[in-house]
């Protein structure tokens, strides 16, 4: 968790190879700076009790013709890695490392080729803000997360008790990250992080990553032989990088041990549920709340710098779906993630704590709303503008080159969908007479050409 993303107005999702033996499909979770990438399957592999689907947003503005996938020939066996381990081990010792925790972390880490293989290859497919709810929040995952909700309900509750954070939500969280625990990653965490470190595309977050490791091992919450995760070294049921774990993890059985690793989620839910604390989470506050927009409002108000109270909102016309005000829980920020012709939210101090543990606006929302539905409430009632589709990467690229060359600079061409470039969408928009919303659609680049 705890990953960093850009919010894009279109949704871009990553679909990659399988993190388990089972599922050749899966869903990749926004994978920014500090948190790698982890494979989740999207095949329903156990039909019986849960969904095995991991509907995660994605980091990179992708392409759906998965043209941003690199082509990389990974060496097997490459020379270096040995050495690369011994210098390893130095640095290790004098970060406080023992040399009995590094001794028995790397008996039976060689380089994996594996592990490279998959981060080379994460084809790239960008997928709406409503496919990926239609996921996120689909039927499959809203009855599991209940069956989960009741299966745990004495533990869940208290760990609501505890950390003020609805059971709801830590089970949506647990839902979104694993499918319920279904799919945590059987990979070897230190072999994965030593390879990805040695490999040096993000060695130095990966380096970090294998030293929290370390340190974890080291405390002895787990041994090295449990301590397994996905390919990318994310552990356990709510998928926690070893970074995280060390900032977050907490023992809640009391067994001495934060094990997030076990079948028996305890540690993990609550571990989740203290992380939620932490980045800010308040009991009773909704993430958002789903809302009309009347006709004729200013839309740059539509803007997560510009927060009002729900009465205020509503003096604007901006009301819930049966037409009252929102019930006041604070400042509120208009969200519309598909711009003015999809569904739009009034969200609250709570949406920034789900955005620590993923800044993605697509996950936020999946996360919330598939608590919302877990706890019984209705499904989003607008309907999103399904004929348009996500840009790829080099139609954002192409938006950004063109809104600049026209004088509605950018400030950079990279093919994210940040606030700088919603900005000079909303200019241009403006300077064009349609409605504002900055949301960087399809229709918008074809006006642009
Ligand atoms: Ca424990």
């Amino acid at each position: 968790m705890q990953w960093k993303i850009w919010t894009t107005g279109v949704l871009a999702i990553g679909l990659t190879m399988a993190d388990t033996a089972q599922a050749e499909a899966i869903w990749q979770s926004v994978r920014p700076l500090n948190r790698p990438d982890t494979a989740l399957p999207d095949t329903l592999t156990d039909p019986v009790s849960l969904i095995s689907v991991a509907a995660r947003p994605k980091l990179r503005p992708a392409t759906k013709a998965v043209t941003d996938t690199a082509k990389v020939e990974v060496v097997a066996s490459p020379a270096g890695f040995d050495r690369w381990v011994t210098g390893f081990k130095r640095r290790a010792r004098a970060q406080g490392i023992s040399a009995g925790t590094l001794d028995a972390a790397f008996r039976n880490v060689s380089y994996d080729a594996d592990v490279i293989r998959r981060d080379r290859n994460q084809s790239e497919f960008t997928k709406t803000i409503w496919d990926y709810l239609g996921s996120a929040a689909s039927a499959t995952r809203i009855a599991n997360g209940r069956i989960a909700l009741k299966n745990h309900n004495s533990t869940l509750t208290a760990i609501e008790k505890r950390y003020g954070v609805e059971k709801e939500v830590v089970v949506a969280v647990w839902g979104l990250e694993s499918a319920y625990g279904t799919f945590r990653g059987k990979n070897d965490v230190v072999t994965s992080l030593a390879t990805l470190s040695f490999d040096g595309r993000r060695g130095a977050f990966f380096e970090e990553q294998l030293i929290a490791a370390l340190k974890i091992l080291q405390n002895g919450d787990t041994s090295p032989r449990k301590m397994t995760g996905s390919w990318a070294g994310a552990m356990g049921h709510t998928q926690f990088i070893p970074t995280s774990y060390l900032s977050y993890a907490v023992d809640f059985d009391g067994d001495g041990r934060r094990d997030i690793w076990a079948e028996n989620p305890v540690d993990a839910l609550a571990s989740t549920a203290a992380y939620l604390k932490k980045s800010g989470w308040t009991k009773g506050q909704p993430w958002g709340v789903e809302v009309r927009i009347p006709k004729g409002f200013d839309y740059t108000l539509a803007d997560r710098k510009i927060r009002k109270s729900p009465g205020q909102w509503a003096r604007l016309g901006v009301v819930d779906m049966n037409g009252r005000a929102v019930p006041d829980h604070g400042r509120a920020s208009v969200l519309l993630p598909a711009g003015a012709q999809g569904a739009a939210f009034l969200i609250f101090d709570n949406f920034k704590a789900i955005e620590a543990y993923n800044s993605a606006d697509a996950y936020v929302i999946g996360v919330g709303h598939l608590s919302d539905r877990i706890k019984g409430g209705p499904a989003i009632r607008a309907s999103w503008p399904t004929d348009d589709r996500a840009l790829t990467r080099a139609e954002r690229e192409e938006m950004q080159r063109r809104l600049t060359g026209k004088g509605f600079s950018t400030q950079g061409i990279d093919g994210r969908i940040g606030p700088k470039t919603i900005d000079a969408v909303r200019s241009y928009q403006r300077a064009q007479g349609i409605v504002p919303d900055g949301y960087a659609s399809l229709t918008l680049l074809k006006r642009l050409r």
